[in-house]
């Protein structure tokens, strides 16, 4: 027995020291440790030993057990740390190398042109609303003073998906909206950006889609004053304190008065030039006092409250701005085109 056990010691430790990975050496400590072992089998045969032999061949056994498992522990503890060595080194990375480019966008020249007019006026005290796209033929032209078959409509024409359901042509029906929730007689202070749809042939100015930004202001005692100084603020934050704004008649269905809005020229310094056209004024949105027929319409009573709009195009404010030739270039999503106006 004790030739026995000392066979199965040396036979355990030669495949552990020919064992080459952890599984192998799972195998061998289960075949000589497990329950159905050399070893166990030795140890079930004491019975048949002498009282004397049975502690000696019982050390002795134990004691190829503890060595056996032993050399199994310290082998299996070298190969683990081979592998994660074997792995470390695999995935070592050397720091020294330059990392893959990270391409990091940024916010489209629309995004941040609304963003940047959107806080110039929240710094002003107003709200930001947004509506649906797809608006009622009530609300984006009747409750703005256009009634059914009103010519100006044509100039507004638009995508249609059922006699009274269309894409919306401006922003105004928010504020219709919103003036419509205030029942008369509390006063409103907001701006409203969003996508607008115009039936147009798409060239280097115009697109069926683009952004439109209006404003509204309707309180008690509104005058033309407080329209002008607003937008004098507006320009100046905008396009620079240097920049002089002014004025000019026009019409809307949904103001009256109505006007235009001109900044300076910065190219001639207003002397005159191909930028704007020989005039030293370059437009930039239309305003005006909020038409009675559009308060009354949304239950203010124009007699007690009045109030002032204006509305813009970022596409063009940011065309101004940049020098962007063709409005098209907003939406081809030419990264080549856009990755220019990334903010770094
Ligand atoms: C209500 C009352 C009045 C909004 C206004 C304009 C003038 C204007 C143009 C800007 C660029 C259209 O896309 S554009 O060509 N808009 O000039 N918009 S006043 O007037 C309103 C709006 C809502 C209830």
């Amino acid at each position: 027995m004790k030739e026995r056990l000392e066979e199965l010691k040396q036979e355990a430790l030669e495949k552990v020291s020919k064992s080459e990975n952890v599984q192998s050496l799972k195998d061998v400590r289960v075949e000589y440790l497990g329950k159905k072992g050399p070893i166990t089998e030795v140890l079930r045969g004491m019975g048949k030993l002498s009282k004397e032999e049975r502690p000696v061949i019982g050390q002795l056994a134990n004691e190829v057990r503890e060595s056996i498992a032993a050399a199994i522990d310290t082998k299996q503890t070298r190969l683990e740390d081979e592998e994660l060595e074997k792995q470390l080194e695999a995935e070592s990375i050397d720091v020294t190398l330059p990392g893959r480019p990270v391409r990091v966008g940024g916010p489209h020249l629309l995004t941040s042109i609304v963003e940047e007019i959107e806080d110039l006026f929240i710094g002003m005290g107003f709200e930001i609303k947004e509506g649906p796209e797809v608006e009622t033929d009530y609300y984006n032209f009747e409750a703005l003073n256009l009634p059914k078959g009103h010519p100006a409509r044509d100039m507004q024409d638009s995508f249609y998906i059922t006699e009274e359901l269309l894409l919306r042509t401006h922003t105004s029906p928010v504020q219709a909206r919103t003036m419509g929730q205030k029942d008369g007689n509390e006063p409103v202070k907001m701006i409203c950006p969003g996508k607008v749809y115009r039936r147009d042939t798409d060239d280097a100015t115009h697109s069926h889609q683009f952004t439109q930004l209006e404003g509204l202001l309707v309180d008690k005692h509104v005058r033309m004053s407080d329209l002008k100084g607003v937008l004098n603020a507006f320009a100046k934050q905008m396009f620079g304190a240097e920049r002089d704004i002014r004025l000019r008649p026009s019409f809307f269905p949904f103001t009256e008065p109505s006007v235009e809005m001109d900044i300076s020229c910065k190219v001639c310094e207003g002397k005159g030039c191909s930028v704007c056209k020989g005039t030293g004024w370059i437009e930039i949105l239309g305003a005006g006092m909020v038409h009675p027929n559009v308060l009354e319409m949304a239950g203010y009573d124009p007699k007690e409250y009045s109030g002032f709009a204006f509305g813009m195009g970022p596409e063009r404010i940011a065309m101004l701005k940049y020098g962007v030739d063709d409005i098209r270039n907003f939406y081809t999503n030419d990264i080549r085109f856009l990755e220019q106006y990334h903010k770094a």
